[in-house]
């Protein structure tokens, strides 16, 4: 079954130049990038994006660190993948949330690490199931930038939007 996910390369990742050892990574699922870019995260993006810990005494740590706050890096990158089974096989490479208790080989394993605040810096975030992706990927990407029909789109006539273009 094909299916899609959202992947951010986190701040972290970044700082640490890991982009290519970790599409590298994520390449040996075979799956298919549909849809890229690097862009910062506001704060009602990212409390958005982690709604459902919101009530966690990390919370607030957490909005910093994906806001590239606690990195010097306020960027991260954003991805989908798109293919047979995407969120098992990204979320397997991955490795588990907390850095400590992943596989080793796995990218967070390898790569992550928890701070002395506690802050588990993962480096990669993959969504958790079909649901979360579907709503994950509608809050980070608008349907012309991913090049395939992943979900059902709407035209729609937005009048006086001012927009930027080449001067
Ligand atoms: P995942 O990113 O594996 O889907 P999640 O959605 O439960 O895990 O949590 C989102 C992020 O929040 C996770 O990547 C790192 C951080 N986090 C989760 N649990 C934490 C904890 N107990 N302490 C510190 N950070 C945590
Ligand atoms: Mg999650």
């Amino acid at each position: 079954m094909n299916q899609a996910t959202l992947i951010l390369i986190k701040p972290d990742g970044l700082k640490k130049s890991l982009t290519g050892n970790i599409l590298t990574r994520l390449s040996e699922t075979k799956l298919e990038i549909v849809a890229a870019k690097v862009m910062r995260v506001s704060r009602q993006l990212a409390e958005e994006h982690y709604r459902h810990l919101k009530d966690k005494p990390f919370f607030e740590e957490l909005i910093k660190y994906i806001q590239g706050e606690l990195h010097n890096r306020r960027k991260v990158m954003a991805l989908v993948y798109w293919g047979e089974e995407a969120i098992k096989k990204c979320r397997e490479l991955a490795g588990a949330t907390n850095p400590e208790e992943a596989e080793p080989t796995s990218i967070r394993g390898a790569y992550g690490r928890i701070t002395t605040t506690g802050v588990y810096e993962n480096v990669i975030h993959v969504s958790s199931d079909e649901k979360e992706a579907e709503r994950e990927i509608k809050l980070w990407f608008r349907p012309d930038e991913i090049i395939v029909s992943l979900y059902p789109t709407k035209e729609t006539t937005v009048k006086e939007q001012i927009v930027r273009v080449w001067a």
